[in-house]
């Protein structure tokens, strides 16, 4: 029996070690990744991913999350949702849906309410307290208020090889009311189809969105890449252009399973940690180098 789980950053092994259980005892690839994204989201001290998460400028957290079920290529996305509890569940409620499966602001709320979903506040006191410490920083040190800002994106195999991948974050910290990223893009943020494989990204989503990335890794893997080759090609190359074109790249990261349970993980940054569980491999965390 083979499965396998991989996701971005540190803060999401306990998810992970959850979902591992769960791949053990044969549950779908959906409800693991279902379930290690809301736990990574109710940790409040996460300050990148739903409760606890930082605001946008204007002091409001306002969240973005997806879900993509690999067999049916089903996708269901929100972005911008606040006073919401599980974004994750939301998104993958949404995925059922054949129409309207990307709804943003009020309309995502309205869904939400309307299907029965927890209200919650999800600005802490420890946000508020962050975002009036950047706020002073910005100013007296003309630091760039974008800065530090993580996704957790997942994806993950099952025992009866259907793949399901999600994303989740506050997307970046002081961003502008209403900006998106690219964790809720399907394509950019993340894609699966489980005759190929899956991958999800972290970073500056204005750029990743440039490379479409996810998509990219898939349709890479689909041509005879292994994981870990289309990782490395499509950020680097993206890298690259953006280099070339527009003189700076972003912050980009991503991780892949194929359909086989192989992995692959790259980035463009110092410090990219991520998760990753298999039949063979019990929940680990690695940090990933940059590729000279
Ligand atoms: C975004 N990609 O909203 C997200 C943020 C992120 O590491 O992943 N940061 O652009």
């Amino acid at each position: 029996m083979k499965w396998a789980i991989i996701a971005t950053w540190r803060m999401a092994l306990e998810g992970v070690q959850k979902a591992n259980e769960l791949l053990k005892n044969k549950e779908s690839s959906g409800d693991a990744i279902e379930t290690a994204i809301k736990m990574v989201e109710d940790f409040p001290y996460y300050k990148s991913v739903g409760y606890g998460g930082l605001p946008n400028e204007n002091g409001e957290v306002e969240l973005d999350a997806a879900y993509m079920d690999g067999d049916s290529l089903s996708i269901g996305a929100i972005a911008g949702i606040k006073d919401f509890k599980n974004p994750i569940s939301i998104a993958r409620k949404l995925s059922e849906e054949k129409f309207n499966c990307f709804l943003v602001g009020h309309g995502a709320e309205e869904y939400a309410h309307k299907n029965g979903f927890e209200r919650a506040n999800m600005l802490t006191d420890r946000a508020i307290i962050h975002y009036k410490n950047r706020l002073k920083e910005t100013v007296d040190k003309g630091l760039s208020p974008y800065a530090g800002h993580d996704t957790v994106g997942m994806v993950a195999l099952d025992s009866n090889y259907s793949m399901a991948c999600g994303t989740s974050t506050s997307g970046l910290f002081m961003k502008k009311r209403g900006r998106t990223g690219d964790s809720p893009l399907s394509g950019s943020g993340f894609y699966v189809d489980s005759e190929i494989g899956g991958a999800t990204a972290t970073g500056l989503g204005e750029d990743i969105m440039k490379g479409c990335i996810s998509y990219e890794i898939v349709r890479l893997m689909k041509d005879g890449y292994t994981p870990q080759e289309a990782a490395d090609k499509a950020v680097y190359e993206l890298n690259k252009l953006l280099v070339d074109r527009r003189k700076e790249a972003g912050d980009i990261s991503v991780v892949c399973i194929n359909n086989k349970g192989e992995f692959g993980v790259a980035t463009n940054i110092e410090g990219f940690s991520f998760v990753i569980a298999t039949d063979k491999l019990a929940p680990t965390v690695y940090v990933c180098s940059v590729e000279n």
